[in-house]
């Protein structure tokens, strides 16, 4: 098995040392993964994520960008917050979405995380193209990665199209 791999399944039940959070500049909160880690894993997180906001973070955590907190009750140790680009149809944003794949991963080695859990940043509310989303962010975590650095690196996604088309790109 490489370091690189692919599942269908939920993020928030992943038992990695460190879940990749798909959030929003505020850090408070809001749907698809950002509510599913938030709803199971209990209000630490947003109090940490709060304490951020008002030491590092006055004006949000900005787009590219990636910050951790501890998990809570999720079977991690680790939430790494990073903030997608919204998709637009005049503007390449696609620099920063591969930043939010390669801060996560600067996060997690500084905590010392050797297996860590992506969703597919961007592709749900924030409108990302999938296989665009997909192509951009496996060249991103292949660049990253130094095998002595990490385990594994999991894509988790949920559903068969996105799944499909993260583990066509993994081989
Ligand atoms: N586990 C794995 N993947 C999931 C899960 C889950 N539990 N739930 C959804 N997905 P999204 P974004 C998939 O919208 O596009 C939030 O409101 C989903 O099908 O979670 O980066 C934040 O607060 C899609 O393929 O993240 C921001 O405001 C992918 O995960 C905004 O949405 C990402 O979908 C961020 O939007």
């Amino acid at each position: 098995m490489g370091v690189l791999t692919a599942v269908r399944g939920d993020i928030t039940g992943q038992e990695v040392d460190a879940v990749v959070n798909a959030a929003n500049s505020s850090l408070l909160g809001g749907g698809g993964v950002d509510g599913a880690i938030h709803r199971r894993g209990g209000k630490s997180i947003v109090r940490e994520c709060r304490e951020l906001r008002a030491s590092a973070y006055p004006d949000g955590l900005p787009a590219g960008g990636a910050v951790a907190t501890t998990a809570g009750l999720l079977p991690a140790r680790w939430v790494i917050h990073t903030v997608g680009p919204v998709w637009s149809r005049t503007e390449d944003r696609s620099a920063q979405l591969a930043s939010c794949y390669r801060e996560s991963l600067a996060v997690a080695r500084e905590l010392g995380a050797r297996t860590v859990a992506f969703p597919a940043v961007s592709t749900g509310a924030y409108g990302w193209p999938l296989d665009d989303g997909a192509r951009i962010a496996v060249a991103a975590v292949q660049e990253a990665v130094g095998k002595e650095d990490f385990d594994e690196v999991r894509f988790v996604l949920f559903d068969d199209r996105s799944y499909e088309s993260f583990a066509r790109r993994i081989g």
